[in-house]
């Protein structure tokens, strides 16, 4: 190649007045000289071709480079998008990774979700067969309820009917208590009719009997007491005078004795004897225990003053004297 260049001269170029020429590196040649037209015609032609060539290239790159340029940013734009794509799409990856395990959990739920509803809906159907039976006890008790409100309506006349019951119960009570009193009394009459009927008397809740033969004193008491009695004992005046009237003129023993011959007096029948009130009843100068013997009481005087003290071996008639008692009789 060297060779070459070393034998071929430089050649140049230049543009004058439409006339391309090519020439060696010396000064070029006085225009129209005939010794450079005769250089071969192939040569010419073959430099002519190779500018065209080169002014093509050049056209080419001025045209060329700029579309270039642009489709190389157009793709590097293009790659960066993908690759922005491919970013999102790994982030799409992953997300659904995520989502993946966040749907798995979801389905858990879900099911214990669907769990929950079947559990709620055997609960809804308890409900409803407890508001069945609920509605039924209902109508029960409005039945129950309308019963009662007719029982109300008739409760005023039902007091009504209670008041008159009352009333008459209280009526029956007083008829039943004025009944058993007519019975007490019916009984009282019967009881003294009964004792009357055996010799007795009576006066104010006693009975007294009055002896038809004499006895002495002691054996007069023992007689009355075989008949619940005891010769009688004096504790008013109003009795006083009812024996004394009732035994007439005749003497009679009455339950007057002395513990011994210088002894108190005392009943025979218990009761107390009152000294002082029983003063207005002996005959005065009595009791006198004439002969330091007269140890026994008797009623002697037909009159309020009617006691007098006498030996109780003497004969007298005598009374007995027995307390009404119905539970007795
Ligand atoms: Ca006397």
């Amino acid at each position: 190649m060297k060779a070459a260049e070393s034998e071929v001269p430089d050649a140049h170029f230049t543009v004058d007045k439409q006339n391309i020429s090519l020439w060696p590196r010396e000064p070029p040649p006085k225009t129209g000289s005939p010794l450079v037209l005769r250089k071969p015609c192939t040569v010419r032609a073959v430099v002519i071709v190779l500018t065209l060539v080169v002014l093509a290239s050049v056209l080419l790159q001025a045209i060329l480079y700029p579309w270039v340029m642009g489709a190389l940013s157009d793709i590097k734009t293009n790659a960066q998008l993908l690759k922005g794509r491919v970013d999102n799409v790994s982030t799409l990856s992953s997300e659904i990774k995520r989502n993946r395990g966040g749907m798995e959990a979801a389905g858990i739920q879900v099911q214990m979700v669907n769990a929950s509803l079947d559990h709620m809906h055997s609960q809804i159907q308890r409900l409803e067969t407890d508001v069945k039976k609920a509605n039924a006890q209902i109508q029960m008790l409005t039945k129950s309820w309308e019963k009662v409100n007719n029982l109300n309506a008739q409760i005023p006349e039902l007091q009504r009917d209670l008041d008159k019951a009352s009333a008459l119960n209280t009526k029956v009570r007083a008829l039943q208590s004025s009944l058993e009193n007519t019975g007490k009394l019916l009984k009282r009459q019967s009881d003294i009719l009964q004792m009357i009927s055996q010799g007795w008397k009576y006066f104010k809740e006693n009975f007294y009997y009055f002896s038809r033969v004499s006895k002495t004193w002691y054996s007069a008491q023992q007689f009355c007491k075989s008949r619940d009695s005891h010769l009688t004992s004096v504790t008013s005046e109003s009795e006083q005078e009812f024996l004394y009237k009732t035994a007439g003129e005749l003497v009679h023993w009455i339950g007057l004795t002395k513990t011994g011959s210088e002894g108190d007096w005392y009943w025979v029948d218990d009761t107390p004897f009152d000294k002082v009130q029983s003063m207005r009843f002996w005959i005065p100068g009595e009791p006198n225990n004439a002969g330091n013997s007269e140890h026994c009481a008797n009623l002697k005087m037909s009159s309020l003053q009617s006691w007098n003290d006498a030996s109780c071996d003497s004969h007298f008639l005598f009374i007995c004297k027995r307390p009404y008692n119905p539970q007795e009789l």
